[in-house]
């Protein structure tokens, strides 16, 4: 049997329903409906930012993207828990927590175009860039934090990654060094239940977040589709590291709905029957049901929200398609800071390629 404080950390079912869960409950005590429709808005207007990227790469606008679809509670409820000064370290799916750091949504599709080097200004919003490389960003997150704990700056940082990522050898490092010279880090492990084709139970024997014991850390499992829990576990996790008391581990269940990424069938892989059982737990619907409860929801809020969504929506459509090519040689600028003749023969032979001389004068 698993000690109380194994279970899940719950504070709204899937009904719409409060849990009688004092602890945690403290943790949100300031969020009163105006905040609870704040947190609906943002999930609302980041899923439908997710569903119109979709639609991008089905359309050829887009070479690839990420859906994020059924993890909003997961990122707007740890982004909502952040300080300005915190600093986000993601992978590639965390649309919804850029969203919410303030990235424009414009800029949330330029990467996946290839028609840029980035998405978003990384210091202008203390978020990453998407990052490819699987569990890459948990050692990232631990220097920085680090760095940031010797110069005495009372942050955090936090690292988004999924339940695959937390089999590589990269994420062993960062967490054990961060539970050693107290990095003041938070591990955000978004078990979505799926690593591509790989089920979570080929990842781990035990709950993701029991491993974070071992490591010396604290490590809680959390309601992904509840947006209040998530935002109360991370708030104890960010407030823990800004004060000095080292790194936590959070790992957040929830549901990938849609396909890994856009190149991705996963029919072929999991049952219908196991998406319909986690679609009665949308994080989405289960919000609204709390907000319907508890007498806060009215037709003119739905239509606001329908509204902003769809005007965001088609600011990010605009953007996508205008969006200039980028000249040819620009591939070959980001390479190294300063010239490198291997990459200055390269960019003259390629022009020269384009030119329509492949083979030059030297052919
Ligand atoms: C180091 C590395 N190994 C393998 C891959 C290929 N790969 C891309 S996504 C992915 C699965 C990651 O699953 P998970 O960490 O659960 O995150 P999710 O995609 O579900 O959000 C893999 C194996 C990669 N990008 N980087």
């Amino acid at each position: 049997m698993p000690g109380k404080s194994e279970y899940p950390v719950q504070l709204v079912q899937p009904d719409g329903r409060r849990v009688l869960d004092r602890e945690h409950a403290a943790l949100v005590a300031d969020i009163g409906p105006e905040q609870v429709r704040a947190l609906y808005e943002d999930m609302v207007v980041a899923r439908r930012i997710d569903l119109e990227a979709t639609a991008l790469q089905r359309q050829g606008q887009l070479g690839l993207w990420a859906p994020m679809l059924g993890q909003e509670a997961a990122q707007v409820g740890s982004a909502h828990a952040l300080h300005p000064d915190d600093y986000v370290f993601c992978s590639y799916r965390e649309t919804a927590v850029a969203y919410c750091r303030g990235v424009p949504p414009t800029d949330l599709t330029r990467l996946w175009r290839g028609a840029a080097h980035h998405c978003w200004d990384p210091h202008a919003v203390n978020m990453t860039n998407p990052n490819i490389v699987v569990g890459s960003q948990g050692l990232h997150a631990t220097g920085y934090a680090f760095a940031a704990h010797m110069d005495g700056a009372e942050i955090a940082t936090i690292a988004y990654f999924g339940d695959g990522a937390s089999s590589q050898g990269d994420l062993a490092e960062a967490l054990g060094f961060a539970a050693t010279w107290s990095a003041p880090v938070v591990f955000f492990c978004q078990n979505n239940q799926w690593a591509i084709s790989a089920p979570v139970r080929v990842q781990s024997a035990t709950p993701i977040a029991r491993r974070a014991h071992g490591y010396g850390m604290p490590g809680r499992q959390v309601d992904g589709n509840d947006v209040l829990a998530v935002l109360a576990v991370t708030r104890q996790a960010i407030a823990r590291a800004r004060a000095g008391g080292g790194p936590s581990f959070i790992e957040a269940l929830t549901y990938r709905m849609g396909p890994h990424t856009t190149a991705d069938d996963p029919t072929r892989y999991r049952s219908a029957a196991e998406t319909e059982q986690w679609a009665r737990r949308d994080p989405i619907d289960r919000i609204r049901r709390l907000l319907e409860r508890e007498g806060h929801w009215d037709d003119a809020f739905d239509r606001q929200v329908a509204e902003r969504s769809d005007a965001v929506a088609a600011a990010v459509r605009r953007a996508t398609i205008d969006m200039p090519d980028p000249a040819p040689s620009e591939l070959f600028d980001h390479v190294y800071t300063t010239p490198h003749p291997l990459i200055t023969e390269q960019r003259r032979a390629y022009a020269e390629y384009l030119a329509g001389d492949p083979g030059g004068s030297r052919a």
